[in-house]
């Protein structure tokens, strides 16, 4: 099997916009820095990496005959976001447990943003009290035992899509994208930056890249600050999306780069260069980042560039995963 051979059911508005960012570049004064735009990818409730995910485990969903998508995030989840937008868009259902992923002190934190745009596009959305973990959760089998229940067709959709045996291939399919648009705008990324966390978006890019001629790094820069857990997540996954889509050999280890030192000490909290990392986008470049993700992924990128760890003489394409809908629970740490 190839890439090309599973089946794929469109959410995206095609291939995401790819650009350089010349003013941010020049500040930094090292190599020059590019975004592909998963945050403008698509018109289902402003898309983003899950999308993508979504796109190639959606012809399972129709095959099986589901009628409710049962998923799980934080309450601020763009996962969970997307899946609601997907049901809707499929006219289906969508049960979502939002967990209480990040003790942040904002009253609204349930209320705006993602979980705001679920509830409007009509997904039954639960909060549940626990604390932040990427694995299997009780409370999503629970919540998959309780539609069946009901009389309902649940599919289940792991945290971030991630631990679904497809949901490497979204982002193995960007690899190849990526390439086209090279080819197209007469450039080559030796250097990918990518925020991670569930793991299959860095594992996807891994898997998708490895089949290419030229090598290339591919770095994860870990938001989930329970790194260990990413980075076994990300080796397994990435090792078997490359077996899904043929690649014909064993990952190498140096092919699994997740760097830690950007994610603060707890997810979904920012750190200072997190904040930084933010304002410095959006005032050079007018492209916004979110605190829980792009924020430390972009300041990981910003200390690699600036140190010399990326050279001067690198293009380095930073993989925007969108997000940004979660910046209206941190309000008040941008009142001056
Ligand atoms: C998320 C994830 P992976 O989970 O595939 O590693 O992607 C990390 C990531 N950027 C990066 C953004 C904007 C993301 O939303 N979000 C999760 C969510 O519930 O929203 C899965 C954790």
């Amino acid at each position: 099997m190839a890439i090309t051979d599973f089946d794929r059911y469109p959410l995206t508005f095609g291939p995401s916009p790819v650009h350089p960012l010349p003013r941010l570049s020049d500040h930094l004064g090292g190599a020059r820095i590019w975004a592909k735009r998963e945050d403008c990818n698509s018109g289902l409730a402003f898309g983003g990496n899950k999308t993508r995910k979504l796109e190639y485990i959606v012809p399972d969903v129709l095959a099986q005959g589901a009628d409710t998508l049962v998923s799980i995030g934080g309450y601020q989840s763009n996962h969970t976001r997307q899946v609601a937008a997907v049901a809707a868009k499929l006219g289906l259902k969508a049960r979502l447990v939002q967990e209480n992923w990040v003790d942040w002190p904002d009253a609204l934190n349930d209320r705006v943003g993602n979980i705001m745009l679920s509830r409007i596009m009509g997904a039954d959305v639960r909060l549940d009290d626990a604390g932040f973990d990427i694995g299997i959760r009780s409370s999503w089998e629970q919540a998959i035992a309780d539609v069946e229940a009901s009389g309902g067709k649940p599919y289940p959709i792991p945290a971030g899509a991630s631990e679904h045996p497809l949901g490497g291939l979204g982002f193995a399919n960007w690899a190849y994208e990526v390439a086209a648009q090279e080819r197209e705008l007469g450039v080559f990324f030796d250097t990918i930056v990518v925020c991670t966390v569930t793991g299959s978006t860095h594992a996807g890019m891994i898997a998708g890249f490895a089949g290419q001629d030229r090598p290339r790094r591919v770095i994860g820069i870990d938001a989930s600050a329970t790194i260990e857990k990413t980075r076994t997540q990300v080796a397994r996954i990435a090792r078997h999306t490359a077996e899904l889509i043929g690649l014909g050999r064993e990952l190498r280890d140096d092919e699994i780069t997740v760097l830690e030192g950007w994610a603060g000490d707890l997810y979904g909290i920012p750190a200072q260069s997190t904040l930084d990392a933010i304002r410095l986008t959006g005032s050079l470049e007018g492209m916004i980042v979110d605190p829980v993700y792009e924020g430390k992924s972009m300041a990981g990128l910003i200390d690699l560039v600036t140190t010399g760890d990326i050279p001067a003489s690198s293009n380095v394409l930073y993989a925007h995963l969108g997000g940004q809908p979660a910046l209206n629970a941190y309000s008040a740490l941008f009142r001056q």
